[in-house]
């Protein structure tokens, strides 16, 4: 597939997707979300890549579903067979890749835009960012799983505060309530991205995909099935040459040389 409304690279084991229209701070149109599907399946299936990080070009992240257009499609389609077939594909993707996906959220993320940010697994942010529900605003409930990930991440009153005030939640206080990992100054923020990134894709990936699969089945399973899980997983993770290598360099006491493998 080649693509007009996002960028793809693949750098030092990083895969990069950029959502690109800048015209509308990057809005999810039909062909962009299409578009971030495919290249999170490129990421998924290149070996080469352990680390996967999704931004946005220009001043937005995303500013969620393209408005212009849409209410002239709704005759044919119900919100939620637009949904299904788009955003709930992209968001199920990105919970099952089983690899380290960082959003960099280099400005505001609205709408289902945040909805994506949240489904990322790690989140940094720049100063100019922010947060906003932009939902009840034309009338609607959050979508793009927000009503699933947020209460978990800020608790539901927060996270029901944001929805229904749509209010812009900005960096400092997304990082007090949780909502991302670390932010960076405007100036720094490309190269905290690449810090992280780099540092990510230098692990045990075998491990972090684990991880991942472990954590987010978690929010499933009472305590004995998580223990269960995690111990089966674990038996996996016991088989990996990083397994041996980790264990190697500790007991050599020197930095360990991890393949991804
Ligand atoms: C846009 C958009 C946009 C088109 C800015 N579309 N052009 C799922 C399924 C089905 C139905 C509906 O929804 C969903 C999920 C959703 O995502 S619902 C929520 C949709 N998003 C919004 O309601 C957010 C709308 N945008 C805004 O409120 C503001 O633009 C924000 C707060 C994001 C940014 O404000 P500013 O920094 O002041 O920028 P701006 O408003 O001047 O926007 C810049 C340009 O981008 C402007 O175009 P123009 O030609 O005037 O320069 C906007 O019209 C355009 N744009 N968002 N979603």
């Amino acid at each position: 597939m080649s693509y007009e409304n996002i960028l793809y690279t693949v750098e030092n084991s990083i895969a990069t997707i950029t959502l690109n229209r800048q015209a509308t701070l990057n809005a999810f149109n039909d062909a962009m979300i299409a578009e971030t599907i495919d290249a999170m399946k490129q990421a998924d299936r290149n070996g080469n890549v352990r680390c996967i990080v999704l931004t946005g070009a220009g001043r937005g992240f995303s500013s969620g579903q393209d408005l212009s257009g849409f209410q002239d499609r709704r005759g044919q389609l119900s919100i939620s067979e637009h949904l299904r077939h788009g955003y709930h594909r992209l968001i199920k993707l990105m919970v099952r890749i089983e690899k380290p996906i960082i959003g960099a959220i280099n400005g505001i993320a609205a709408g289902a835009g945040c909805g994506i940010a949240l489904a990322c697994d790690i989140r940094i942010a720049s100063e100019k960012t922010s947060f906003m529900l932009a939902f009840s605003k034309i009338g609607l409930i959050p979508d793009s799983g927000v009503n699933w990930i947020l209460p978990q991440l800020i608790g539901y009153s927060r996270a029901y505060q944001m929805a229904i005030t749509a209010e812009r939640v900005p960096a400092a206080t997304a990082l007090a309530w949780g909502m991302v990992n670390v932010v960076a100054s405007e100036i720094d923020f490309a190269a905290t991205v690449q810090q992280w990134a780099g540092q990510i894709a230098n692990g045990a990936t075998k491990a972090y995909g684990l991880t991942k699969r472990a954590m987010q089945r978690s929010f499933e399973q009472d305590l004995d099935e998580a223990l269960e899980y995690e111990a089966m997983l674990q038996d996996v993770a016991g088989l990996t040459e990083d397994n041996k290598e980790g264990v190697r360099a500790f007991l050599e006491k020197r930095p360990a040389q991890f393949k991804g493998k």
